[in-house]
């Protein structure tokens, strides 16, 4: 049988990489998207970089999404790009929609016209459910987003959603809930927290200025959630799932946590920033991943203090080895 091919969108970000990393190992041919930027921003790909093709093309531009997927001819496509944040979605809320949402559709209209046997993943977000209809939420929990990222979002899951029942391609969106790493991106509550408690660890800084400690994510690994987005295109019939651990806990609890692991005491170095709030809060998020574990026979494998040991470890780790402390 012919190597696969995989086009991963995003390939540069946390997910990106560790599907790739993933793919890998599972003999494919990886071929990632970058958009083009003044300098390299390669740092989560360089372990692979001899290993994987990179290609430039953008979500803004539709030109470039049919040039790429007509020309790599992949069997899967992972649409894993996307302006991530939930607060720069408020100041950048048109280029958010524009990259979020309408840029699924140029994915997948370059799928359509290049080869529609190709299979689609749609990194869809819990951001969706927003402020919650029902607890825990699942695959048929109405929407609501709070943010102009989840909206666009809906939009992105909804044309997937379209685009099977329309030209029967074999589209999946998957619904992921919060999921970390030590490759998490520094603005991210959970690495800015293991982050600045390796700082405070080291003698590099003396407090930590957080938003709301109340907020409540499902989280989980990243590693074992691209597990998930494979196995959602190995099935018979194309689906949409919800992957989460099934066990929530604040953002204090998170905190506890990070600097008990470094044998801090957080209240001597927590500030409450009202800055840091948001215009409107998700305050609660908790998937059902039942029908993930039944369908996919997926599990999470990295429990919550697992994952805030590993994150804390490798902050130290990184800032003893660049001779910070
Ligand atoms: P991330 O680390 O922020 O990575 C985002 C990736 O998208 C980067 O590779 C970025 O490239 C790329 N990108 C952004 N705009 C682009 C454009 N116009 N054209 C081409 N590439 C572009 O995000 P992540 O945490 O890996 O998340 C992956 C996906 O899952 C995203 O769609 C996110 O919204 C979604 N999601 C994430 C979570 C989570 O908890 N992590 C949960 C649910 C859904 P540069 O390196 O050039 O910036
Ligand atoms: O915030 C609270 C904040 O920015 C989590 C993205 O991957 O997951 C992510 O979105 C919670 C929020 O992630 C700070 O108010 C308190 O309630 O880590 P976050 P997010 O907004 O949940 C979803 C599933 C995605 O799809 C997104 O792409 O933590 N919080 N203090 C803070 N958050 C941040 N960032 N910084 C703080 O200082």
């Amino acid at each position: 049988m012919a190597r696969p091919t995989a086009l991963i969108t995003g390939i540069t970000g946390q997910d990106g990489s560790y599907l790739a990393d993933f793919l890998l190992e599972k003999d494919y041919r990886v071929v990632g998207v970058v958009r083009r930027s003044s300098t390299e921003n390669f740092s989560r790909i360089e372990h692979i970089r001899d290993r994987i093709e990179l290609e430039q093309a953008d979500l803004l531009d539709q030109y470039s999404l049919i040039e790429i997927v007509g020309r790599t001819r992949p069997s899967e496509v992972y649409n894993l790009a996307a302006m991530s944040f939930v607060p720069t979605s408020w100041t950048q809320p048109v280029l958010t929609a524009e990259f979020d949402a309408v840029g699924v559709v140029r994915v997948l209209e370059a799928i359509r016209l290049a080869d529609p046997t190709i299979r689609f993943y749609q990194a869809s977000s819990s951001e969706m459910f927003g402020k919650v209809r029902e607890v825990p939420q699942r695959e048929s929990t109405p929407f609501h987003p709070r943010s102009p990222y989840g909206v666009a979002k809906v939009y992105g899951h909804c044309i997937t959603v379209n685009y099977r029942e329309s030209y029967d391609l074999y589209a999946c969106s998957g619904i992921l809930f919060n999921h970390e790493s030590p490759r998490r991106g520094k603005e991210f509550v959970t690495r800015k927290v293991t982050h600045a408690v390796a700082r405070i660890k080291l003698g590099l800084a003396s407090e930590l200025r957080l938003g709301n400690l109340d907020a409540r994510r499902d989280w989980g690994f990243a590693g074992d959630y691209v597990r998930a987005m494979w196995l959602m295109l190995q099935q018979k019939e194309p689906d949409d799932y919800v992957v989460a651990t099934g066990e929530q806990h604040t953002v204090r609890e998170l905190v506890e946590l990070a600097f008990e692991h470094a044998g801090l005491d957080w209240r001597e170095y927590v500030v409450q920033d009202p800055a840091l709030m948001r215009p409107a809060e998700v305050d609660t998020l908790l998937g059902d991943p039942s029908y993930a574990r039944q369908r996919l026979g997926w599990s999470p494998e990295v429990s919550f203090p697992e994952l805030v040991r590993m994150m804390v470890d490798s902050d130290l780790q990184q800032l003893r080895r660049s001779g910070a402390s």
